[in-house]
C-alpha cells in the first residue's frame, strides 16, 4: 500500500491529527493489519478484510455488531468501530473492504507461553467471553465462512486437493497423508450429538487474547472476524494447542512441540473461574476436542500446501507443509494426554448433575 492510498483511507475515518504514523502488523495469516498512531498519541487498528476468504465483509461485520453489546461488561475490554464520514462501520474503496477500531492501551499479546499464570488468565477470559454470550439467539448470527469448522467438509477438501495436486507434492506430503488418515480414525469418536450450538470465537489462539502489560490479566479477546455458531470445544481446543506449545505453528523440529500438564491444568483453574453455562456434554467433548483443533487446521494446511497456497499467507513454498506436520505433531501429543486431560476436567470443573 502506498503512503497516499494509507493517508485516503484513514482520512475517510475522519483521522486527520497532524502526526500518522502506522506500522504493519504482521501476525495474522488472512487480512492486512496495521497500527495507526494519531498525533503520538491515541492509536488505532486499521485492517483490510481479505475478500478472497471472507466473501461477504458485509455480514462479518454483522456478526461483530451482535456480539459487541453482550460483550460489554465490568472487567471486559472494549473494542469498538470506528464510523467513517458517511457513517458505515467499514470502507469500501476500489474493491477492498477496510475497518478501524479502538486499539487497547498498556495491552499485549503473547505467542506462546510458559507462565501458568498467563494460562490461567487464558482460560479465564475465554470462560468469559462464553459466559457473556451464552444466551446470544444464534439464529442472528450468520455463516460467514460456512462449515468452517466441520471435519466432513475439511476431509472432503482435503480429499478433492489430493486428486487435483502435483505428484510431486503428494510425495513430498506421503508422511503428513498418512498421519491424517490416522488421527481421521481417532476422531471418529468425538461424539458432538448432545453438543449445545454456541456463539463461539473460532479463532481463540493465544495471541488472539489482549493482556494488560502491568497487571497481566487478560482483558478480551481480539480479532473478532470468526464469530459464528459452533462448539464449545473449537474454542478450548484452539486455545489449548497455542497454550501448552511453547513451540510455533510452524515448527519443524517436533522435539520442540510439547503439552505441557501444568500449563494445561492452570488454563482449566482459569476457565473454572467462568464455567457454570458449559454442560456434561460440553465437558466431555473438551480432551478430543484438544486434538481436534490442530488436526483441522493441519488438515486446513496441508490442502492449502496441496492447492499450492492459495489461502493462507506463506513466506516460502513448504511452509503450508510444515505447519501440518507441526499441528499434526501436537495432536497426536494431544492424544496421549487425553485421560489426563479427561481427569483434569472432571477434577477441576464442577460436573452439576
Ligand atoms: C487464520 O489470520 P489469522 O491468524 O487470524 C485462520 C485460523 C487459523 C490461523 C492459524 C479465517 O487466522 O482459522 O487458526 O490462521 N483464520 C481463517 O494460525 O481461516
Ligand atoms: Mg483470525
Amino acid at each position: 500500500m502506498t503512503k497516499e492510498s494509507i493517508r485516503k483511507i484513514l482520512s475517510e475515518f475522519n483521522l486527520n491529527g497532524s502526526s500518522l504514523q502506522w506500522t504493519p502488523l504482521t501476525s495474522g495469516l488472512i487480512n492486512d493489519t496495521y497500527l495507526v498512531t494519531e498525533d503520538d498519541d491515541q492509536q488505532y487498528i486499521l485492517q483490510k478484510i481479505n475478500t478472497q476468504v471472507f466473501k461477504n465483509a458485509g455480514i462479518l461485520m454483522d456478526n461483530i455488531q451482535f456480539a459487541l453489546p453482550a460483550l460489554k461488561a465490568d472487567y471486559y475490554s472494549q473494542i469498538t468501530f470506528l464510523n467513517t464520514i458517511a457513517g458505515t462501520n467499514h470502507l469500501i474503496l476500489e474493491d477492498d473492504f477496510w475497518r478501524m477500531m479502538t486499539y487497547i492501551p498498556n495491552s499485549t499479546t503473547y505467542n506462546t507461553t510458559t507462565e501458568t499464570s498467563t494460562a490461567f488468565e487464558a482460560g479465564r477470559i475465554i470462560g468469559k467471553f462464553h459466559q457473556l454470550l451464552q444466551y446470544s439467539d444464534t439464529a442472528l448470527f450468520n455463516d460467514t465462512l460456512p462449515k468452517f469448522h466441520n471435519l466432513a467438509f475439511r476431509t472432503l477438501e482435503f480429499q478433492e486437493a489430493l486428486q487435483n495436486a502435483d505428484t510431486q507434492k503428494i510425495e513430498i506430503a506421503d508422511g503428513a497423508i498418512k498421519k491424517a488418515q490416522s488421527l481421521l480414525k481417532e476422531l471418529q469418536y468425538l461424539n458432538t450429538s448432545n453438543l449445545p450450538t454456541r456463539i463461539c470465537h473460532n479463532d481463540t489462539k493465544l495471541n488472539n487474547i489482549l493482556f494488560s502489560k502491568s497487571t497481566k490479566k487478560a482483558l478480551c479477546l481480539i480479532d473478532l472476524d470468526t464469530i459464528m455458531k459452533g462448539y464449545f470445544f473449537y474454542d478450548f481446543g484452539d486455545a489449548i494447542r497455542t497454550v501448552v506449545n511453547n513451540a510455533p505453528e510452524d515448527e519443524q523440529n517436533h522435539e520442540l512441540i510439547n503439552f505441557d500438564e501444568s500449563l494445561f491444568k492452570a488454563f482449566v483453574d482459569g476457565l473454572a473461574v467462568n464455567s457454570s453455562f458449559l454442560t456434561t456434554e460440553d465437558k466431555d467433548s473438551l480432551p478430543l476436542g484438544a486434538v481436534f483443533m490442530p488436526f483441522i487446521h493441519g488438515l486446513r494446511a496441508l490442502t492449502d500446501y496441496l492447492n499450492n497456497n492459495k489461502y493462507f499467507k506463506v513466506m516460502y513454498e513448504n511452509q503450508n507443509l510444515d505447519r501440518c506436520l507441526s499441528l499434526f505433531d501436537f495432536a497426536e501429543k494431544a492424544l496421549t494426554k487425553k485421560d489426563f486431560m479427561a481427569a483434569c476436567i472432571k477434577k477441576q470443573l464442577i460436573y452439576s448433575e
